[in-house]
């Protein structure tokens, strides 16, 4: 692979207007049903949680915006949060509304049998919506655990009919720079048949919702073996992809670092976008990191997650698009595949440490933290800190 110097400015250029939104959530303390494993210096509150974030686009200036959750992060005072923030040197992102962690939420949210539960679900996607107002976000990010457990425990038809209605609700809620993100997953916590279960059932629901409904894509959210840059393709292709939620799994929703998994997979996702012109600001494509690191530091974790994001989205823009149309007209199907392959295999490392420098910052993001000393600042600072979520 070369690039000249042109290109390599053009490639800098689509790296330092790309941002990555990292998710209050991931600050926190987080695990598995069998265990979480309390760390020292984690935020104790969502204020802690955005001085966090502000750490990590310190580091890497690519990541200026922290997406919240609420309730996980419910403050009384949203505008204060939201100034916070910007004395920090970031803003509030993406709001995350939790319709699946309370007792009435057993048979679901707003597809529960229950009017009531329905609306009381519906209301807080509506509180959302004003809490948007108040920090000026743009995008309401839903996902809905609701699903079922068995065959025959609830009519999977009329449970559509109820989602239909409460988006429906939401949407006509949503200002004119306001945007529905519609997160599928196929399975957990329901077993037998999840609501949302996949892009196409997002993509339909979007449909009929109209413009500001969009699919979003959380990496970690498919069965093994999908191919996750078609979806990203098609998606990009029809103007709705949202955005998206990095992560990387082994097995299911592993929340993994971004990359860690399948670097390549990450790669082609990225080529997607770069040739779909997602990485146009434009194009509205959100590109968000939804993780949890069980037994990893938090901070230099989504240090890492970001610069992985960064190289693949490098590589990606590295691919020769003449050579790869022109391999492609020709029907050369090794010469179309070895245009990939060769971008992937290029080390874009010296490329993103170049443009570090070029930002003002340390060309070594994670030994520039390391040497901060920020890690034992906040342990001593912070006394026991908060988890994720659940068990909080
Ligand atoms: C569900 C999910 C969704 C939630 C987040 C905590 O698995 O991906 O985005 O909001 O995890
Ligand atoms: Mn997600
Ligand atoms: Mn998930």
């Amino acid at each position: 692979m070369s690039a000249d110097h042109s290109d390599r400015a053009a490639v800098k250029a689509a790296l330092r207007a790309q941002h990555i939104e990292t998710p209050s959530w991931a600050f926190g303390n987080s695990g598995t049903r069998f265990k979480v494993f309390a760390q020292e210096g984690v935020p104790r509150n969502a204020y802690e949680k955005i001085d966090d974030a502000a750490t990590v686009h310190r580091f890497t200036g690519v990541a200026p915006s922290v997406a919240v959750h609420i309730p996980w992060d419910k403050v009384s005072d949203y505008a204060d949060l939201a100034r916070h923030a910007e004395d920090a040197g970031v803003r509030i992102g993406a709001v995350n509304p939790n319709v699946f962690q309370e007792d009435d939420y057993r048979l679901g949210s707003v597809c529960n049998p229950d009017p009531a539960v329905r609306r009381k679900a519906v209301d807080h996607l509506l509180e959302c919506v004003d809490i948007m107002d108040v920090t000026g976000s743009r995008d309401l990010s839903v996902w809905l655990a609701d699903g079922l457990n068995y065959p025959g425990q609830d009519s999977i038809a009329d449970r559509q009919a109820r989602l239909e209605e409460a988006l429906t609700t939401v949407y006509e809620r949503l200002g004119d720079d306001q945007r529905m993100l519609l997160e599928y997953k196929f399975f957990e916590p329901a077993f037998y048949a999840t609501d949302v279960p996949d892009w196409g059932t997002s993509y339909a629901h979007c449909l009929e919702l109209g413009p500001k409904a969009q699919v979003l894509v959380d990496t970690g959210h498919h069965a093994p073996g999908t191919n996750i840059e078609f979806i990203v393709a098609f998606l990009l292709r029809k103007g709705r992809l949202g955005g998206f939620h990095f992560n990387s799994r082994f097995y299911a929703d592993d929340d993994l670092m971004v990359g860690a998994a399948d670097p390549y997979q990450l790669f082609r996702i990225m080529v997607e976008i770069v040739l779909g012109g997602g990485l146009d600001p434009s194009s509205g494509v959100a590109f968000m990191l939804d993780q949890c690191h069980n037994i990893e530091p938090k901070i230099p974790a989504l240090i890492r997650s970001v610069m992985n994001v960064q190289e693949a989205t490098a590589k990606a823009l590295l691919v020769d698009t003449d050579a790869l149309a022109s391999a492609q007209r020709a029907g050369d199907v090794l010469g179309a595949n070895a245009v990939l392959v060769d971008a992937f295999s290029t080390d874009v490392r010296p490329l993103l440490a170049e443009l570090r420098e070029e930002m003002g910052l340390d060309p070594d993001p994670l030994e520039a933290y390391r040497r901060s000393g920020h890690a034992e600042k906040v342990r001593a600072e912070r006394v026991g800190g908060n988890a994720a979520g659940w068990g909080a």
